[in-house]
């Protein structure tokens, strides 16, 4: 029990980290993996299919995942926060637009043109 707190607190730790800087979070916390690092009031968007490789946890209208490092490489994504949340193709909101609805969990590779695509994100529907 007290191996898994340990856990949870590095979990905490990582997604909280993940804001700031977030291809490290992966690194910091080598045995998490998966959807579940989105934690609750996170929007997460993740390197491969399936919540797996790097992600990026945001809280807030990101018009640039450039300075993230996650320009073009997002294959899946969970919506924790509770709201609906769009993303597109390009930086500024601009390109094709995808509502994600809130508490969705899944794969962009099923929808045309947004698998390694994503620029921007932001809170609301397309
Ligand atoms: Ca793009």
């Amino acid at each position: 029990m007290s191996k898994f707190r340990t856990m949870a607190a590095c979990l905490s730790m990582a997604a909280g980290f993940a804001v700031a800087a977030p291809i490290p979070a992966a690194v910091a916390a080598p045995a998490a993996t998966g959807y579940n690092r989105c934690g609750s009031g996170q929007f997460c968007l993740f390197q491969h299919v399936d919540g797996q490789g790097g992600y990026v946890a945001l809280t807030g209208s990101t018009p640039s995942l450039v300075g993230l490092n996650f320009n073009d490489i997002a294959s899946s994504v969970r919506n924790n926060t509770g709201a609906t949340w769009s993303v597109y193709t390009d930086i500024n909101y601009g390109g094709r637009c995808l509502t994600i609805s809130h508490n969705y969990t899944g794969n962009l590779t099923q929808y045309a043109g947004m698998n390694d695509s994503v620029s921007s994100a932001r809170p609301g529907g397309c």
